[in-house]
Order: C-alpha cells, then sequence, then structure tokens
C-alpha cells in the first residue's frame, strides 16, 4: 500500500477506462492523468480478462506507488489484493460492501457507489471509507446502465445525513465540477473528460483547478 493522503483531501478521481480512451493504452492516460494532478486512480475494464486486468493493474501499482498517489480497483477485490492496491471500489450489484471490508482488513479504502440516502447510510454502516454518488449528470456514453442524472441536490443531501467524504460522479467536466463541490461533495470522479481528451494532463489540470478553487 502506498502511503497516502485521506480520501476526503481528494479533488480529482481519474478512472482509467480503456473504453473511453481513445486506443491509448492504460499505462500512458494513467501517466497523463498524474502528470495533470489527479489525486487518486481506479482502474475499472468491464471487460479484460482476468489475466490481462492483473498485469494492467501491476503496471499502474507501480505508476501510482512512484508518484505516491492511492490506487483503486474497480469492482474486483480478487485483482486488489493481488495487486497491493490501496482500495476496491465496489456499487450495489458487486460483493457486499460489508464482506469486502471483512475480507480485505481495516488498513485498506473501501470505496461503496450509492444512489440514495438509504444506500449511503448502509454503506457507512458497512465500512465504506468514501460514497460514490451518482450519475450526477448524463452519463450513460460511458455507463450504458447508469441511471437518469440524480442531480447536485441528491449529494447535498446525502452531504446533510452522512459524514463519509462523498466522491461525485457521472458527467462531470469544466463547465460543471464546481457545482458539485458547492453541493457538498469533497472530490469529482472523470472518465471521459479526462481519459479522452486530445491533451490528458492538460484536461486534468484544468479540472484539478476547478475542483480546487471551489474553496468549500
Ligand atoms: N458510475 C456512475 S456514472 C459513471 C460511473 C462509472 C460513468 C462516469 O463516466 P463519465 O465519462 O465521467 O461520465
Ligand atoms: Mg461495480
Amino acid at each position: 500500500m502506498t502511503d497516502r493522503i485521506s480520501p476526503g483531501l481528494w479533488r480529482l478521481y481519474v478512472i482509467i477506462d480503456p473504453k473511453a480512451s481513445r486506443g491509448r493504452s492504460d499505462l500512458q492516460v494513467a501517466a497523463a492523468a498524474i502528470e495533470g494532478g489527479a489525486d487518486v486512480l481506479q482502474l475499472r475494464d468491464k471487460e479484460a480478462s482476468s489475466g490481462r486486468l492483473y498485469r494492467v493493474a501491476l503496471q499502474l501499482r507501480r505508476l501510482t506507488r512512484d508518484a505516491g498517489i492511492p490506487f483503486i480497483v474497480n469492482d474486483r477485490l480478487d485483482i486488489a489484493l493481488a495487486t497491493d492496491a490501496d482500495g476496491v471500489h465496489v456499487g450495489q450489484t458487486d460483493l457486499p460492501a460489508s464482506v469486502v471490508r471483512e475480507i480485505m482488513g481495516p488498513a485498506r479504502i473501501l470505496g461503496v457507489s450509492v444512489n440514495t440516502v438509504e444506500e449511503a447510510v448502509l454503506a457507512e454502516r458497512d465500512g465504506a471509507d468514501y460514497l460514490g454518488v451518482g450519475p450526477v449528470f448524463e452519463a450513460r456514453g460511458t455507463k450504458p446502465d447508469a441511471g437518469l442524472p440524480l442531480g447536485v441536490d441528491r449529494i447535498a443531501r446525502i452531504r446533510r445525513r452522512c459524514s463519509l467524504p462523498i466522491v461525485a460522479i457521472g458527467g462531470i467536466n469544466a463547465e460543471n465540477a464546481r457545482t458539485v463541490r458547492e453541493a457538498g461533495a469533497d472530490a469529482a470522479a472523470v472518465i471521459s473528460a479526462i481519459v479522452a481528451a486530445d491533451d490528458i494532463a492538460h484536461a486534468a489540470r484544468r479540472l484539478k483547478h476547478i475542483l480546487e478553487d471551489t474553496g468549500c
């Protein structure tokens, strides 16, 4: 694991998803995102074989360790443990958060996707370290099964009921990033606005400034 800042201090959470990366390698995209100021990196690949996912995760593990930022694996606790990732991120249809916490112990980071206040309260009880809240805006281009946008009001409602750090996700870009911070999110998780950009490092840097400047 990496010496790490706590999730509440994250601002820019970059998700590496090869389906959105326009043919560039996961390693190349990750390196550029880190150059642009990513505070944490997640690997999300819904199609790779376990073997391929493991190899890519190992590469990103080395890269993030050298950069001194946390590395999170989406969905797959086995890959997270096998590569000594800092944590894992699960959704409502993945392995239950309480089970993930029990298997992986207290030291690694557990992120849980929630859509409602009720799910947020349960995730907190089950041992989550942060909540992924979304889709805040339209995100079906990147996540076909994402529901309708929740809007920033949902962030504010969850903020009032839970003390865990909130990572907003879904359709976040340089135009709307400020609004998620103003609604109470600590960080924004971004796929396409960064990994599909012509200049990934520049896109990351721009978003990072916006998220930091909000000063909430
Ligand atoms: N979970 C909710 S929306 C989403 C995920 C993984 C996709 C976010 O991708 P983008 O391209 O930043 O909208
Ligand atoms: Mg999942």
